[in-house]
């Protein structure tokens, strides 16, 4: 095996701090990398689930957990006529996975709080396999039980995770229970303040995955930062002997094999790939494979950096011409489920004429992502660190740190991801500043390839001027800013006039500009929530972006109107937030055009 061609490989050294930082984080997560290509069964489709407002099935009248047949997840049955057991999965109701439960049932439309799920399956055993059940995302709070033990818990709503259920399986019936709790609580990210809908329920898919057992676990793999003719990766395998990993990349005509020790390998390479671009997204196959296992990733190689206010795609400016857009599903609105839903968001992205999209305001699924690569979208993804989030609370932090590494853990390899985000309009103070100088230093520690940024809001300095001096901007690469002219303050036609100011020698997104309108609805320029009122707004946005000289991008918000607790107007936004550019119907509104006239006029990008 060594024998292969085994040229150009400049085993490490240089970057190993980098790769091992990289090995950390991927042995600290441990989930499976690219589960596309994993052998796997589906556990989607329908489950029986019991709603449980008071957590009936898990504490008793004193508040103390049950341990005996009353707690749901033992899945008791009445063993005589005369058995008192109040619950039973089996005659109660059913909801479909993936999916929130908002919008699957009228009685659940408003529901926050705890569902039992429960899932029957059987299971062939194969001699040296592993299996592992792995959970795209369950929002907010999931506690997995197998067979009446508990598997583990996991908190956030919007980041995978797994367990070993290896030697835990019977052929027949296992029954798997995960109590889902969407409970908004203050110390949670995201934190109970939050525009948009807290769908609950196991809102992505559910996998039993089966790997040999000595697999292939992790991989990372890039351009060493900014040099676009060094290529450098690693490997994580759960076998700790001395193994031999096959590099292959035939396009590139790159075949090599490295020994891992420890369960860890790394390389380094030159080669000169075409360079992935939303005009060429170019993804060349890589397959790994160990003596035991085998992967196939498709990867684009593009590099990205900044220098002073310029954002530079593979070393030449770029200016980002995107849209916000939450991951709610169009035509019937509710959490995205399908690969086909993905594709109508990000392709009206690409008819409004866009390079880039800001996934708000959580982790999108590994599908969203796999498809901008493809499509050729630059994306900000960013973690749910939203408005007042308990900052001065270690917990907290905790948590947010936990999503961030498990979303970059999930996503490394995607060429379209550009920004990391690690936070949205977040109250300025020292608590504050700690916490998120922390998480960037967090987030440059797992990926130093890609760009930090965070949304902030801008103050007034008087005499129409808007001033960037959110003291984050000394942690960030990329200042997002979120500015609302002409909806939030001000008239539409003031918005052309302000003048902007930026203490930082840093590129500057406007991460959020934009007002509501109800599709359909028509009137002079001068009346709010008319399609010609938010036309105004994007027209002298428009105007006033053009004379900022340091904008490096614009996300305007949003695609589509999407639902929110907040959004009471009962007969204009009916609980959805009207700042779509398309309606939650599909039928665009007249700044969709206005839009795309300026990005048109941008072609150079
Ligand atoms: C914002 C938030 C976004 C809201 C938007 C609005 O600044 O970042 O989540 O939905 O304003 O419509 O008010």
């Amino acid at each position: 095996m060594r024998n292969l061609n085994t040229m150009l490989i400049m085993v490490l050294c240089v970057n190993l701090f980098a790769l091992n930082a990289q090995h950390e984080i991927s042995k600290s997560t441990y989930v499976l990398q690219n589960i596309e290509s994993r052998d796997k069964e589906s556990l989607d489709g329908l489950w029986q689930v019991i709603i449980d407002p008071l957590e009936n099935g898990f504490y008793n009248l004193w508040l103390d957990p049950h341990k005996g047949k009353k707690a749901f997840f033992k899945n008791s049955k009445m063993k005589n006529k005369s058995d008192l057991i109040e619950y039973n999965f089996d005659t109660d109701y059913q909801l479909m996975v993936p999916g929130d439960w908002n919008t699957q049932m009228e009685k659940l439309y408003y529901y926050e709080g705890t569902i039992w799920y429960k899932k029957t399956f059987d299971f062939i055993e194969k001699f040296d396999e592993k299996s592992f059940l792995y959970f795209e995302a369950v929002n907010y709070e999931a506690k997995v039980y197998l067979n009446g033990e508990l598997l583990g818990q996991h908190k956030g709503g919007y980041t995978p995770f797994q367990f070993n259920v290896s030697g835990k399986l019977k052929e027949k019936d296992n029954h798997l229970i995960v109590k889902v709790d969407n409970k908004r609580k203050r110390e949670a990210i995201p934190t109970i303040n939050t525009d948009w809908w807290n769908y609950g329920g196991i809102t992505r898919s559910v996998h039993l995955i089966n790997v040999p057992n000595n697999h292939i676990v992790d991989y990372g793999i890039n351009f060493i930062k900014n040099k676009k003719n060094n290529i450098q990766g690693w490997v994580t395998l759960s076998n700790k002997n001395n193994n031999d990993v096959i590099i292959e990349i035939p396009e590139l005509n790159k075949k090599f094999s490295i020994v891992a020790s420890n369960g860890f390998a790394s390389f380094e390479f030159r080669a000169k790939p075409e360079l992935w671009s939303p005009k060429n997204p170019k993804l060349y196959k890589l397959n790994i494979k160990s003596s035991t296992d085998s992967i196939s990733d498709d990867i684009g190689f593009r590099t990205i950096e900044t220098s002073g206010y310029e954002i530079l795609l593979n070393g030449k400016p770029i200016f980002l011409k995107g849209i916000s857009i939450h991951e709610e599903a169009p035509f019937k609105t509710g959490r995205v489920t399908s690969e086909e839903e993905c594709k109508v968001l990000l392709n009206w992205a690409k008819d409004l004429g866009c390079n880039y999209v800001r996934l708000a305001h959580y982790p999108h699924s590994e599908t969203m992502v796999r498809l901008a690569d493809k499509m050729g979208l630059l994306v900000w993804s960013e973690i749910p660190v939203y408005w007042t989030v308990l900052f001065e609370n270690p917990d907290t932090y905790k948590s947010a740190e936990t999503q961030l590494t498990e979303m970059v853990a999930r996503d490394k390899n995607r060429a379209s991801i550009i920004l990391w985000g690690i936070a949205n309009e977040t109250p300025e103070g020292d608590s504050r500043l700690d916490f998120l100088s922390r998480l960037a230093k967090r987030v440059k520690l797992l990926d130093k390839t890609r760009l930090v940024t965070a949304a902030s809001n801008t103050h007034n300095s008087g005499n129409k001027v808007k001033l960037i001096e959110d003291q984050l901007g000394n942690y960030v690469d990329v200042l997002g800013i979120n500015s609302y002219c002409g909806w939030y303050g001000g008239s539409p036609e003031s918005c052309s006039k302000w003048q902007w100011r930026n203490l930082y020698n840093k590129p500057i997104i406007i991460s959020e500009v934009g007002g509501g309108a109800l599709q359909g609805l028509h009137g002079d320029p001068g009346e709010r929530w008319t399609e010609e009122y938010q036309n105004a707004v994007y027209v002298n946005n428009i105007e006033m972006m053009r004379n900022i000289d340091f904008l490096a991008g614009v996300s305007p918000w949003i695609l589509m109107d999407f639902r929110s607790h907040r959004r009471h107007l009962r007969r204009i936004q009916k609980d959805f937030n009207r700042k779509g550019l398309i309606s939650e119907k599909g039928l665009k509104k007249k700044a969709f055009f206005t839009l795309k006239e300026f990005y048109l006029s941008e072609n150079n990008y």
